[in-house]
């Protein structure tokens, strides 16, 4: 008996302390003051004394273990919740190690905003979410689904009995997990007829709406007017006044207003901000996204923009949300926002809720303690918490999962690391970190593989295809730095069923207006994928069979051209976009001379763009568009416009290859300023 509990302990201990050192002790959301005195206590945390103490704020706690008790101060039941979250992470082990804690948030609106376009989260995926905010101290879900019909077009409407019944629910699992569970209105362009009678009906329409969600019992309110309708300052503030004056205020028992403009970018130089911080009442909170939809948040644009709505900005986090990238997950470390007394913070996630978690564990720490926040150490010791069972093959899925840019070669934007460790290690190693890297990737896929479908399986249900693509892709990196023609082709082909197999998962899933929104699935691909292709294209540069199949390849009569091609490095493909620009140098085309772009064997392309240096070079030849990769040509029907010539193509004719031909009976000496084509999703 006494060797278990000893076992126990020492196991406990090597978990909380680390490698032995008492200060490695870790509670998420780091606390403001955390002092080890030394020793375990031999009470029990149910067995904690709480005290009501005045001066330790609105979500403020005190807590001290010593030997033989434990005491929890707090001046309100939020603290107390608090203090007791702590208290569980202290214990988690078995033992709790004395010591003191004091502690309190930095903002005071801390959560998610459930805010984008796509599959909605669902009762069950709520559900758990709360009790996970109410775990890392988050404080404000803002339910406002893009689509979800009652919030935005259909928002006079009642919600059917089946929603009624989940929000019941909800409502008592926020309530007891202390999160302000707000209801979000979607105005759209409602209010936008100026005649009095048919204002007088939308606000009828819009207290009734109120009025139905408050019997059902919400008493945090948010309004929208994002996306939708014009940038009317002044209206906007005429109806979230109302909103506030007319509604929460007469209530009494309702939670400051919180409203999102239809400006919600940009610092201080904008007229609309401007407008709606003088009219709008000051005690409304104004959300804000950045200096873009997407941004890093940094206090000096915070406090321009706070100038212009003169208060301070309630940030609407667009990280990690992934609708417009919904072929990717976001699963990176939390990093980008600087230290502000922001009025809230809250993120709008991505629809894959579970894979979600790890950015917001990242996010909680974030905006509970600014100052104590260590990105990388929180997401390192976020995924072991999240993903015992797997931790090691989670941190390197995540790593290589984590930027949303649709076209892998755009740095600038909302630029997140991805595959930092393994960039530097191709930069210094080349092939053989590519190896390595690949080795690894692929033994974790397979772990996950293994491990989630039973320990996580919400998360599994999320993520598998894209575990699953994670193992073909790393297949392919070692075919391809083995220069094996046979497996290369396997894993790549493999890739494709995956990603098909992933539409016909989330089609089967998805409402009818939302399907052709999906795009398959893909990891990796700032970094590890580019350094794939790289050496693949290096490996089976003499293989036609595998190059033409996987890559698009330039053509040409034109020697200067040729030898460009052979380097095969000119070539900008982002997700939609295949480019050839790099050749700057001055061409020579004789009569009957040509260049082209023969597309791979997945592609097909609906755009053509081809912009010369001058139009008298335009002048002597024409474009022309292949279906059967360039063993038969038709004249492209575009529009010429100066030095330019462009225009969609029937995306159903299933173009592959186009080309450029001099058809006078002169040379012609030109530069390629830029020549693109779409690809057909
Ligand atoms: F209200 C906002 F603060 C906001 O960010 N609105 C939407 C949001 O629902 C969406 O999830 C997010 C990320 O895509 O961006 C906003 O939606 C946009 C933004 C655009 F720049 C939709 C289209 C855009 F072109």
């Amino acid at each position: 008996m006494k060797k278990t509990v000893v076992a126990i302990l020492c196991a406990a201990c090597s978990f909380l302390y680390g490698e032995g050192s008492k200060q490695n002790i870790r509670i998420y959301p780091t606390p403001k003051h955390f002092e080890i005195t030394g020793g375990v206590s031999s009470a029990k945390a149910q067995d904690a004394k709480i005290c009501k103490t005045a001066g330790l704020g609105e979500e403020g706690y005190r807590l001290i273990v010593d030997k033989r008790v434990i005491v929890i101060e707090a001046s309100t039941e939020t603290g107390a919740f608090y203090a007791k979250q702590t208290l569980k992470q202290l214990s988690s082990s078995g033992s709790i190690p004395c010591c003191q804690i004091e502690d309190s948030p930095d903002i005071p609106l801390r959560g998610v905003v459930e805010g984008f376009y796509g599959r909605v989260w669902g009762k069950e995926g709520r559900f758990d979410l709360i009790k996970f905010m109410g775990k890392y101290k988050m404080n404000c879900l803002i339910y406002g689904p893009k689509d979800d019909p009652y919030h935005l077009s259909r928002w006079k409407e009642a919600y059917p009995k089946e929603y009624v019944l989940d929000f019941h629910c909800l409502l008592d699992i926020a309530r007891k997990n202390h999160v302000k569970f707000y209801w979000a209105i979607h105005l759209g362009d409602a209010f936008k007829d100026a005649s009095p009678a048919v204002r007088d009906a939308e606000y009828a329409a819009l207290w009734n709406k109120l009025n139905l969600m408050y019997d059902i019992g919400f008493r945090c309110f948010a309004v929208f007017f994002d996306d939708y309708g014009n940038a009317n300052a002044s209206l906007h503030a005429e109806i979230s006044n109302k909103i506030k004056r007319e509604f929460i205020d007469r209530k009494g028992d309702c939670a400051p207003l919180i409203v999102c403009p239809n400006d919600y970018v940009g610092d201080d130089n904008n007229p609309y901000s401007k407008e709606i911080g003088t009219k709008a009442d000051k005690d409304i909170h104004i959300m804000w996204t950045g200096m873009n939809v997407c941004s890093d948040i940094t206090s000096d644009a915070a406090a321009k923009r706070a100038k212009a709505l003169k208060r301070s900005p309630f940030v609407w986090w667009n990280w990690p949300v992934n609708d417009f990238v919904r072929c990717k997950l976001i699963m990176g470390r939390a990093y980008g926002v600087e230290e502000y007394p922001y009025a809230g913070f809250v993120s709008n996630p991505m629809e894959n809720l579970e894979a979600s978690k790890v950015a917001l564990f990242g996010i909680a720490d974030m905006v509970w303690n600014q100052k104590g926040f260590d990105s990388e150490r929180n997401w390192r010791d976020g995924i072991k918490l999240l993903y015992p069972c797997a931790t090691e093959a989670m941190l390197r899925f995540c790593e290589h999962n984590t930027d949303p840019h649709k076209n892998p070669e755009v740095v600038t934007g909302f630029y997140r690391d991805e595959s930092k460790r393994f960039a530097e290690a191709w930069k210094k190693e080349g092939k053989k970190a590519l190896l390595r890297e690949c080795k690894g990737n692929l033994d974790a896929a397979e772990e996950l593989s293994k491990v989630l479908p039973e320990k996580y399986p919400s998360l599994w249900r999320e993520v598998r295809y894209w575990v699953a693509y994670f193992a073909s892709q790393a297949r392919e990196g070692i075919a391809a730095v083995n220069a094996d023609a046979a497996s290369y082709m396997t894993a790549k082909d493999e890739g494709v069923q995956i990603q098909r197999k992933q539409k016909e998962y989330f089609q089967s899933l998805a409402p009818e207006w939302d399907r052709r929104r999906c795009m398959g699935c893909v990891t990796a691909t700032r970094h590890l994928q580019k350094a794939i292709d790289t050496c693949a294209k290096e490996s089976f540069k003499s293989t036609p069979s595998v190059y033409e199949r996987y890559f698009p390849t330039v053509g040409s009569s034109i020697g200067t051209i040729k030898a460009v091609a052979a380097k095969g490095q000119h070539f900008e493909k982002g997700e939609s976009l295949i480019v050839l620009d790099e050749i700057l140098e001055q061409l020579t085309a004789n009569p009957g001379d040509w260049f082209g772009m023969k597309m791979s064997k997945y592609v097909k392309f609906n755009y053509v763009w081809l912009n010369f240096d001058s139009p008298e070079a335009l002048d002597g030849g024409v474009v022309e568009i292949s279906k059967d990769g360039g063993t038969t040509w038709q004249k492209a029907p575009l529009t010429r416009e100066g030095s330019l010539m462009y225009g969609p193509l029937d995306a159903e004719a299933g173009y592959n290859a186009v080309r450029w031909r001099n058809t006078s009976n002169k040379k012609i000496v030109f530069k390629i300023v830029r020549f693109n084509i779409d690809v057909v999703k």
